[in-house]
């Protein structure tokens, strides 16, 4: 796959400081795709510079002339969408319909989202005898994962432009290609050179040098949680600002008198897409004592629908993981899971048959799961699905909430009115009522331990603001 060698630093590609390089690998087979370089703190100062010099420009620039920019970048990444498809599919391993239907459009959407928002967002409003202002709050550190690799970079650099901020972004090192490709994308739709600037590398190198920099006014962060608190920490000792979208460990809550058959269904679906490297993934199913055979038995018959394959291949449904580290991972947790005394009903943690040369894992099942064993308390981040019996509606709700964290979930019932009910009592950021659509202008985040700060739509935009009021 092509590939650039340098970074995208004030309006070019230029040469990397240092000789390092990262190797990308497809982990459908373990073959080489591409070589990009591995930038370094001189790179990431490179790109910083660059980008605090632009902002006084762009900070400044009429919010309808950067909502035309995202206007253009968001046509930009249409035009590109089959390339981003296959990009996605070959460095993450996603299969390919499912990289068309959600790697693709679905930052396009958010894309065009921001473009609306921006041409129509009150970045000045008065509060009796105040005026109040919306001004962008700097430079931008932006550290994104691999997972949804497109959508997590459209997420922070969108709304950041569209707020007036410049941005450095330093994208997951399985999944640069991607990033180059947005890079192309935005100097395709006209932003201003320094404006935007991309530096590939190691998190340990080019990302905490990003997010250590001095210059640096707000890091915004997606990944582990572990990297997290790092970097809430630093950033609270430069008294910094910090969004962070951290892991999950969410509950798909299925109350008695729901629609059983649909809601283990879009359940199964919902932690086996993207491999169950969805921080938001429903990876505990609650279900009430008197349904929870039939529900144990439902799961099973779905996940045997989810045949590992080649993600290249359009029948695909269940791809590889990223990469063997978290294959390791994932079938560490399976093992554990089994030496816990959960009783598997699919899967397990050997490598699919045919299947072991690349980063396969089993479509896993456990029943008899309960809430103190590690599969129902640590994200595991792959095809595992979990599912726990609950005696009445304040039992769900302990299990739900007895976590460290809180990111997303479901709650099914064949009354809705009850559904929100519950679902206000879940500590967590959003919740899926009735297998309700993803909204790509909703806000995303987490309560306690799941993260900092919101995305998407106007609260994502919010995230890159401060207020100034001035008192007449
Ligand atoms: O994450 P890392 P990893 C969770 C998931 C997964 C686990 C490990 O449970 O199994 O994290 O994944 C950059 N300073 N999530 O190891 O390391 C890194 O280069 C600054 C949930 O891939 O957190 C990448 O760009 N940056 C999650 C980004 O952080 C650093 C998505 C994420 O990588 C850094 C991904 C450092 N010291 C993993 N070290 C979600 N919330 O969706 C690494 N990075």
């Amino acid at each position: 796959m092509q590939a650039h060698d340098g970074m995208y630093i004030d309006g070019a590609w230029r040469p990397a400081a240092g000789p390092g390089t990262i190797e990308v690998t497809n982990p459908a087979d373990g073959s080489l795709i591409a070589t990009v370089p591995a930038g370094d703190a001189d790179d990431v100062a490179a790109a910083v510079a660059a980008a605090r010099a632009a902002f006084p420009a762009w900070s400044t620039t009429p919010p309808s002339e950067r909502a035309a920019r995202l206007g253009a970048l968001h046509a930009a990444l249409e035009a590109r969408r089959e390339e981003i498809a296959e990009t996605v599919t070959a460095e993450l391993g996603s299969p390919i319909g499912f990289s068309h239907a959600v790697h693709a459009a679905v930052p396009v959407a958010v894309c065009a989202g921001y473009a609306e928002l921006a041409a129509g967002y009150a970045f000045e409003e008065k509060i009796g005898n105040s005026r109040v202002f919306h001004e962008p709050v700097g430079v931008v550190g932006a550290i994104t994962p691999w997972n949804y690799p497109l959508h997590q970079i459209v997420a922070k650099v969108a709304p950041a432009l569209a707020a007036g901020c410049t941005v450095v972004l330093k994208p997951a090192e399985d999944t640069p290609l991607v990033a180059q490709l947005f890079a192309e994308a935005v100097h395709e739709a006209g932003v201003p050179a320094g404006v935007f600037n991309l530096v590939t590398g190691l998190g340990p190198v080019a990302g905490q040098a990003l997010a250590e920099h001095e210059d640096v006014d707000l890091v915004s962060f997606t990944g582990s949680t572990a990297v997290g608190r790092r970097i809430g920490a630093a950033a609270g000792g430069a008294v910094k600002n910090v969004a962070l979208e951290l892991g999950g460990k969410s509950a798909n809550v299925i109350l008695p008198g729901a629609d059983l058959a649909r809601a283990v269904k879009v359940g199964v679906a919902n932690v086996m897409a993207n491999s169950g490297q969805t921080c938001s993934a429903w990876t505990r199913m609650l279900v009430d004592a008197a349904h929870y055979d039939e529900a144990v038995r439902l799961a099973a018959a779905a996940v045997a629908k989810y045949v590992p394959g080649d993600p290249a291949d359009e029948k695909t449904r269940v791809g590889p993981v990223v990469n063997a580290k978290q294959r390791d991972r994932v079938s560490g947790y399976i093992a554990r899971g089994v030496e816990d005394g959960a009783e598997l009903v699919a899967g397990g943690p050997d490598a699919p048959e045919g299947f072991e040369r690349g980063c396969y894992v089993r479509p896993t099942v456990f029943a008899g799961v309960t809430p103190d064993m590690a599969i129902a308390q640590e994200e595991i981040f792959g095809p595992v699905l979990s599912i726990l019996k609950y005696e009445d509606a304040e039992d769900a709700l302990r299990i739900a909430n007895g976590t460290v964290y809180g990111l997303a979930g479901a709650v099914w019932s064949e009354d809705e009115e009850e559904a929100v009910a519950f679902a206000r009592r879940l500590e967590t950021g959003q919740v899926d009522i009735n297998g309700g659509r993803f909204n790509p202008m909703a806000p995303f985040g987490g309560y306690k331990q799941s993260g900092v700060g919101r995305e998407l739509g106007k609260y994502g935009l919010g995230e890159y603001l401060q207020t100034k009021s001035l008192q007449l």
